[in-house]
């Protein structure tokens, strides 16, 4: 769905800016100042209404239709209905994250973090392929940011967001090829924000229930 709005928004982008380029290259070739003719201003037009009716109209358009699949498309994504089987809580904090991760009211022990420059070497979260998985955000100290960019997602982490709040959530269904998926900070936190680095590693089903049972918290590891 957002690869479709992403697609569709450049699409239209695309036909807005020929138009207008062709537009422009029209007026430059076929207005340009004659040799023949005097230095005089051409015909002014003025207070000509269908015309300003129809410049106001158009972009009115445009924005419309941007307006309507935006307003529709983001209120689908950022929909939490509250029932994804897998539910992860992310702490950001100066310069790295903390993923715990609930399956089926087990919680496993937390997965934490530090500075690093290569994202394999920051803290990794394990999920399913194909899953839904409702993550709750949350900071003790600035602004950050959690963004996997394959999942085309990307959500700010705000402090003293109480945690009942919907804003902090948000649900994704997890890609369906098992891989190691880069994840960053999206928003400049301070002197190791570029460090702030971790990974997202997509398994089968199986596999993930084995994780599941030899990580639970509390349990021998
Ligand atoms: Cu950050």
């Amino acid at each position: 769905m957002v690869q479709n709005l992403w697609n569709g928004a450049w699409i239209a982008a695309l036909a807005t800016g020929a138009v207008v380029i062709v537009l422009i290259v029209w007026a430059a070739i076929f207005h340009r100042k004659r040799k023949t003719t005097k230095a005089e201003l051409p015909p002014q037009v003025r207070y000509n209404l269908p015309i300003e009716i129809l410049y106001t109209l158009i972009p009115l358009v445009m924005v419309s239709v941007f307006f309507f699949f935006t307003a529709r498309d983001s209120e689908a994504i950022t929909r939490v209905v509250g029932d994804a089987p897998v539910k992860v809580k992310v702490e950001a904090f100066q310069w790295s994250w903390r993923f715990t991760t609930t399956v089926n009211g087990k919680t496993l022990a937390p997965v934490a973090g530090m500075p690093v420059s290569d994202y394999h070497q920051g803290p990794q979260l394990v999920l399913p392929v194909n899953s839904k998985v409702e993550f709750d955000l949350s900071t003790e100290d600035v602004i950050h940011s959690f963004w996997v960019p394959a999942f085309l997602f990307k959500r700010d982490v705000i402090p003293g967001i109480r945690e009942d709040n919907p804003g902090r959530k948000f649900e994704i269904t997890t890609l369906n090829k098992p891989d190691v998926y880069a994840g960053r900070c999206a928003e400049l936190c301070g002197v190791d924000h570029s460090r702030m680095l971790f990974s997202v590693k997509l398994v089968p089903q199986a596999e993930f229930d084995q994780y599941i049972a030899t990580h639970q918290a509390g349990s021998a590891q």
